[in-house]
């Protein structure tokens, strides 16, 4: 009898907890207040589950809780009247653990200076997480990771706890699909992969985004939804990398890469523009794709594709200052002394991060160089190149005129590009930002 009963006690836990997902009863805890973790406590707060925050920022702590955001596109206004209404709040230690049913995992994956994946955050969290572990626990990770994280690595440590995965807690995986700045597609309306260690695992992970997120899809096992979501920063890579590459080859033959890339998007299907650039920042499309490099690695099997598509996309700051060693050449100047006036220091438009951003690699390669660089960037207030302190600065004419040249290098809605053309003494456009300005064409060059 007690054998049979066991098994019923894991169903009944598990259905007890659908219906405490459905009934929003359940009390959630996001682990990671960054571009991922903030907005997604926030639409869980949204829809009417108490939800609380983990950072170990003491800072992004205070702000959230005294309803200030400090990611340019989420309002302080979403913030402070969830924290008002006591639908969230924000903590910054881990001790509160036993008190959440659901714990989402949204820390960083970055990698090491030698290119391997770095899961100490997420470990970190993990092991926080199996001291506090109890009965009726749903955890999911949301981290950009490599195929078999959850299943090799994290399910390993929870079970060296008396708890079993299925049956008294339940464990996952559920990509980000975060698109910083874009503000057609928000957590509710972008589309969402789930996966679980069993079967019981899935179905509840399911039925928590389900509450929040429109459409909610399963795949069989979490090694699937780890590896598609690669797959799907990986895509994004490579067919920059092609871009990129296309354009130094359009740049030879004399052909305007940006006219073509317009030509072709005009395909019915099949097709998906992507264009070129100074680089690739950000903590995804840069980083993600060696997780999947180091991965093939492990089993001796060589990426070729994203290796070399990495070696392209890395290179394009070093063709930017080609590039700009000929323009001043064109003017009888060398890099060396001249003055160089960078626009946009995040790694795109309209948002201030700039991790990985080309344009501080940009920045100090023309310093080495022997040119006198300066930028202006209306989301960055100061960068720091080698340790040294460097703070945007404010545009006029006098600025402008003053350098031999200004490179816009990210293309930020706010600039006025007619008014930056007719002040500069020629501009290195990047980004195509100036294709719909008729005037002062001779003093544009393109990537
Ligand atoms: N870039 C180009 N050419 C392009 C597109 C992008 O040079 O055609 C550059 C950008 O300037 C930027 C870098 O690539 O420096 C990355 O831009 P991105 O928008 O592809 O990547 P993220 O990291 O801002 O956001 C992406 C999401 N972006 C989109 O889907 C448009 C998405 O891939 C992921 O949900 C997200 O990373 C993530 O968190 O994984």
């Amino acid at each position: 009898m007690i054998i049979t009963i066991i098994p019923m006690l894991g169903e009944m836990c598990a259905m007890k907890l659908i219906e405490r997902i459905k009934n929003k009863e359940v009390s959630v805890a996001v682990i990671g207040m960054g571009y991922v973790g903030l907005p997604l406590m926030l639409r869980i707060a949204e829809s009417g589950f108490k939800v609380t925050g983990i950072d170990l920022d003491i800072n992004k702590v205070n702000m959230i809780n005294q309803g200030n955001s400090y990611i340019e596109y989420i309002n302080d206004e979403d913030i402070k009247s969830l924290v008002t209404n006591n639908r969230l709040d924000v903590k910054n230690n881990y001790n509160i653990l036993e008190e959440y049913d659901v714990i989402i995992i949204c820390v960083p994956t970055p990698i090491t200076i030698n290119n391997k994946p770095d899961l100490s955050y997420v470990k970190q969290a993990i092991e926080t997480i199996t001291n506090h572990l109890r009965s009726n626990h749903l955890i999911v990770l949301e981290s950009t990771t490599f195929p078999g994280t959850t299943d090799e690595i994290i399910l390993p440590i929870l079970s060296q706890t008396e708890f079993k995965v299925g049956k008294d807690f339940f464990l996952g995986f559920s990509p980000e699909r975060v698109d910083p700045g874009n503000i057609k597609y928000e957590i509710k309306n972008t589309s969402k992969l789930v996966s679980g260690i069993t079967e019981k695992c899935t179905n509840l992970i399911y039925t928590f985004y389900s509450q929040f997120i429109d459409d909610v899809y399963k795949t069989s096992n979490t090694k699937i939804a780890e590896m598609s979501k690669l797959l799907e920063n990986t895509f994004r890579n490579v067919n920059i990398a092609l871009v990129n590459q296309l354009s130094l080859f359009c740049n030879v033959v004399g052909i305007d890469v940006w006219e073509v890339i317009e030509a072709a998007s005009t395909k019915s299907f099949g097709y998906m523009p992507f264009y070129p650039g100074p680089g690739i920042g950000g903590h995804c499309i840069p980083i993600d794709p060696l997780y999947l490099t180091w991965k093939a690695n492990e089993y001796d099997f060589l990426f070729s594709l994203v290796e070399i598509s990495n070696y392209i996309n890395n290179n394009m700051p070093n063709i930017v200052i080609n590039r700009l060693k000929d323009i001043l050449n064109n003017f009888g100047k060398a890099l060396s002394g001249a003055k160089i006036m960078l626009l946009g220091m995040s790694y795109k438009k309209n948002i201030s991060d700039i991790r990985e951003s080309p344009g501080l690699k940009i920045f100090k390669q023309l310093q080495k160089n022997g040119a006198s660089v300066m930028y202006n960037d209306p989301f960055v207030d100061e960068i720091d190149i080698d340790n040294k302190k460097h703070i945007s600065q404010n545009l006029n004419e006098n600025i402008l005129n003053d350098c031999d040249c200004t490179v816009i290098l990210t293309s930020h809605s706010s600039y006025d590009y007619k008014w930056i053309l007719k002040n500069s003494t020629a501009v290195f456009d990047t980004r195509n930002a100036t294709k719909d300005i008729k005037q002062y064409r001779e003093k544009i060059v393109k990537l």
